[in-house]
């Protein structure tokens, strides 16, 4: 088992405890599974190895005593938790969907439940749309609209992953594939490959000398709930994480052209097909044919050539230009991993980070970088440990006083200010200027109808100190929708002040997403694409976050953090006297 799914138990054990309530101390046993969960999410090593060795103690884990210690072994051992089943067995399981839905908590479900037997996601929408949810406690209009906005976004997400869930998975099945001696390359096509911010199913390209057998041994994989289909060389399944997955055995001559297909999307492919039809070819995953005659179909970029296209990189293709492009050789040179050089938003243990800022600086100096901005939160964020102003000043001189224990690396000393309510910043600008660079973001009043959110982000962007506006929609993939606000007029706004909009590579975030990166490029705005580490190994995320400006079509220069430390600096809006 891995730690994100024994955390998963464990938060799942917490929401249970708070909508059933049955134990006395129900609530003080839930915040015990919530601490312990989070610090399992915060860990490095693997629980099963920790577990599995005699010299290592789990109940040295902040937060884990021997009761959660026992569960985690029970967990490793049997991959089942009695105790979460037992509280599984007391409430309708579908009630736990209903947490699924944004501003719906343990809370909440237990009061829909107990006050009017609401069980599932349909019953709670024939409720919300009844009126009958606004005369319960603490509800009112405004949140029984919530609930029936937070169902559409429900509904709309279902089925699909996240793409670092589906990469994850892509991985493990990758590996046990090439674990068969008659596997030679194994790669992941579809919407995981373009980079898509969410996959619906995966489709896995297989190249090997016994396509049956390994269409038997794959069948065989323990992840999976159910084989969908087999044929010769096909085999669909569900995974027991629901998660669809297609893979095909192919051979090596037609490869590329497999590749192109299968990799999509179906728009660019329609668009190929029609291209090759008008020159009396015939475009399929098997090639490029002139009737019998295979004009091209071992590489993609043999393929493209044929066509007289350049090579169109997969995250461009959606037809949205890409191949008037490659027709004229102007499509884009996009943004690389390896240009990055520094990440300006990231969390140390003074707020909410796991770590401190030398620990930070240390891991990005190992991935070569020139630079990072510590970027705490301010206090009005309570949830995330905000800094109040004397806590913010100590930050201030503990991050620079870091700069002479790691040396090589620029430690910037940076804030994620709270943008409030009314637009005002949770600092006084008197403290703002002591920063090296403020990082302004919205946490709370999410739900502000569009003329008073635009009115906030228009009035925080307009403080002379903020210079970079924190993932600007404030949605979360598959769980939350974005703010609504004047997009174009916020960014006007960010290109008159000068202040650079980020680009949040959290794969919980990508904010923001694909489409608006294009229309930032489009404008010739330049980004900035951060992690929000909140532990050194977050910075891997960045991945995800250059696949979303490449998406975006962005090139290395409107990436300003792949600038040299002085021309960084120099991107950013010049600060008052
Ligand atoms: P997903 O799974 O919803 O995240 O999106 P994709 O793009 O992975 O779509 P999927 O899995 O249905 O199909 C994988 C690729 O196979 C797709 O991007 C293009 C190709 N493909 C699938 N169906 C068709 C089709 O009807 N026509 C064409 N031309 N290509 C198709
Ligand atoms: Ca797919
Ligand atoms: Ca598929
Ligand atoms: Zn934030």
């Amino acid at each position: 088992m891995e730690n994100r799914e024994i955390a998963a138990v464990f938060e799942e054990i917490s929401n249970l405890m708070k909508i059933i309530q049955d134990d006395p101390k129900w609530a003080f046993k839930a915040a015990a599974y919530d601490r312990a969960r989070r610090s399992i999410e915060g860990l490095s090593e693997r629980l099963e190895d920790l577990a599995r060795n005699p010299n290592r103690k789990l109940t040295d884990i902040p937060g884990i005593g021997e009761d959660l210690a026992g569960k985690i072994k029970e967990l490793v051992e049997t991959g089942k938790s009695q105790y979460h089943q037992e509280q599984l067995k007391k409430v309708p399981g579908s009630l736990l969907d209903l947490l699924q839905l944004q501003t719906v908590g343990p809370q909440k479900v237990r009061l829909f439940y107990k006050e009017l037997g609401i069980q599932t996601v349909d019953e709670l929408e024939a409720a919300a749309k009844a009126r009958k949810l606004q005369t319960l406690p603490k509800m009112d209009v405004k949140s029984e609209e919530n609930i029936l906005k937070a169902i559409e976004t429900f509904r709309r997400a279902s089925g699909r992953f996240r793409l670092d869930t589906a990469n994850a998975v892509a991985e493990e099945l990758s590996e046990y594939l090439r674990g068969h001696k008659a596997v030679e390359e194994v790669t992941p096509a579809g919407s995981l490959r373009r980079g898509r911010e969410t996959v619906g199913d995966l489709d896995l390209l297989v190249i090997g000398r016994e396509p049956a057998a390994t269409a038997d041994y794959f069948a065989r994989y323990s992840g999976i709930a159910q084989v969908l289909a087999k044929g010769e060389d096909k085999v669909s399944v569900k995974l027991k994480n629901e998660m669809q997955v297609d893979v095909r055995m192919l051979e090596r001559k037609s490869y590329g052209a497999a590749l192109m297909y299968f990799t999509g999307s179906k728009e660019h492919n329609v668009a190929l097909r029609d291209r090759a039809k008008r020159r009396g070819w015939k475009l399929s995953e098997y090639g490029l044919f002139h009737g019998e005659r295979v004009i091209a179909a071992k590489t993609e970029e043999e393929v493209y050539k044929k066509l007289g296209l350049d090579c169109v990189p997969p995250e461009l293709r959606e037809n949205l230009g890409e191949i008037e492009a490659a027709e004229e050789h102007c499509l884009p040179k996009l943004v690389e991993l390896g240009d990055i050089r520094g990440d300006l938003q990231m969390h140390t243990n003074a707020s909410d980070g796991h770590t401190g800022v030398e620990e930070m600086a240390a891991a990005a100096k190992a991935l070569g970088y020139e630079y990072i901005l510590i970027t705490d939160h301010s206090k009005a964020v309570t949830i995330a440990n905000g800094l109040d102003e004397k806590r913010a000043l100590d930050n201030i001189r503990r991050i620079h006083a870091a700069r002479k224990k790691v040396e090589g690396i620029e430690i910037w000393a940076g804030t994620e200010v709270d943008i409030l309510g009314d637009g005002r910043l949770d600092y006084p600008d008197a403290l703002l200027k002591k920063f090296d660079i403020v990082l302004a973001s919205i946490h709370s009043r999410m739900t502000q109808p569009f003329e008073e959110m635009t009115a906030r982000i228009l009035k925080a962007l307009a403080n002379p100190y903020v210079r970079i506006l924190g993932h600007p929609t404030g949605r979360q993939i598959l769980k939350r929708d974005p703010f609504s606000f004047d997009l174009e007029n916020v960014f006007a706004a960010a290109e008159r002040h000068g202040v650079i909009l980020e680009l949040n590579g959290n794969p919980e975030r990508l904010d923001l997403c694909d489409r608006h990166v294009r229309l930032a490029r489009d404008k010739g705005m330049r980004l900035v694409i951060s992690t929000d580490a909140h532990r050194p190994d977050h910075f891997g995320l960045m991945r995800y976050g250059v696949l979303t400006a490449r998406r975006g079509w962005m090139e290395k220069s409107g990436i300003i953090n792949t600038y040299p430390r002085a021309k960084l600096l120099e991107s950013l809006r010049p600060l008052p006297n």
